[in-house]
């Protein structure tokens, strides 16, 4: 790891341009590591571009400079202009060309030097570099390890700290999951060393709610959670129908999959969703219920032991309940 560094360092130092590439549905995480490494490339007179499949959620539209993403729904031209050149590619958070479907062939026809930061688990693209540790928070708990042995820490600044610490908070759940590590702690009393506001950052998160998303918080769990006792599980399921009565827009379901988490005795939860093409599938656990497992083998995504995202393509958002209820026995005794 430590060899990767150095190199990372110097193809930092030795190169002009940079394309910052991060997954879609944009997180925390994804968010925070791009605007971090952006915020240093800028502060060392580089040229930096950051572009997303898609949108960021509005509890991510505070952070310094997230309105220089670009985004490939938005501006597809944009985006592919970029890729044609020969720019050094750094991605974050993601490590399979599914998670940028929607800019992929435009990625993989690019054969500049490619880098990954990542926490994920088995990378499916080749990358010229990769600096993979699983045994972090996040990728942005990730990069912050990495800037920190190098030359480039006495580059960073607030807004570099502005983006790691988003990133550790939402990765972790606010510190409630894959937060046990003394060095998470370690970095975000670093963090807060910076000047960053704990609070304005809190609150811009998750005190800036619309009224259509806590009702549809509410509706999805007074009517559409169901609880399946066997299996100690319970899901939520929602159409494309039922967003539109609340309005919805990226971000508003935000936090949901966890409710089902919340109930005394539950070791699984799902969130089931529509999406235009497909049915959206997420998926988290508590001990040794590996759902990456589940995603891995019967839909198409991955993720986390206890936190995993996949899609289904051919079924519909009620057959693909069926489905899962069906596999659900092989991942989970009901003597448990
Ligand atoms: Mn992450």
């Amino acid at each position: 790891m430590l060899n990767n560094i150095k190199k990372f360092e110097e193809i930092i130092l030795n190169n002009k341009n940079f394309i910052i590439v991060s997954h879609k549905n944009p997180d925390g995480d994804s968010t925070g590591s791009s605007l971090a490494l952006y915020h240093l490339l800028i502060n060392i007179n580089k040229n930096a571009h950051i572009i997303f499949p898609d949108d960021l959620p509005f509890f991510l539209k505070w952070m310094t400079n997230s309105d220089k993403i670009i985004i490939y729904e938005k501006e597809p031209q944009k985006v592919i202009e970029i890729l044609k050149n020969n720019y050094i590619i750094i991605c974050l958070d993601f490590n399979t060309t599914k998670q940028i479907i929607q800019f992929e062939s435009y990625f993989n026809n690019n054969k500049s030097y490619k880098i990954l930061i990542d926490h994920h688990p088995d990378p499916e693209i080749h990358f010229d570099l990769i600096l993979k540790d699983e045994d972090v928070s996040s990728t942005s708990e990730l990069l912050f390890k990495i800037i920190e042995k190098t030359s480039l820490k006495k580059n960073t600044d607030k807004n570099f700290a502005e983006g790691i610490f988003t990133g550790i908070l939402l990765d972790t759940l606010s510190f409630s999951v894959n937060a046990h590590r003394p060095a998470t702690y370690k970095i975000v009393s670093k963090l807060l060393e910076y000047g960053i506001d704990r609070d304005f950052i809190y609150n811009n998160i998750f005190n800036n709610n619309t009224l259509s998303k806590v009702q549809l918080t509410g509706y999805a769990i007074y009517k559409k959670l169901k609880v399946v006792h066997n299996y100690y599980t319970a899901y939520i399921w929602l159409t494309k129908k039922e967003f539109e009565m609340f309005n919805y827009r990226p971000g508003d379901i935000e936090g949901l999959v966890n409710y089902p988490l919340t109930l005394e005795g539950i070791k699984l939860s799902a969130l089931f969703y529509e999406k235009d093409n497909y049915v959206k599938i997420s998926l988290r656990s508590r001990g040794n219920i590996k759902v990456n497992e589940i995603i891995k083998n019967h839909f198409i995504g991955g993720g986390h032991n206890n936190a995993a995202g996949g899609e289904e393509y051919n079924l519909n958002i009620e057959e693909t309940i069926k489905k899962f209820l069906k596999i659900l026995p092989q991942y989970i005794s009901n003597e448990d």
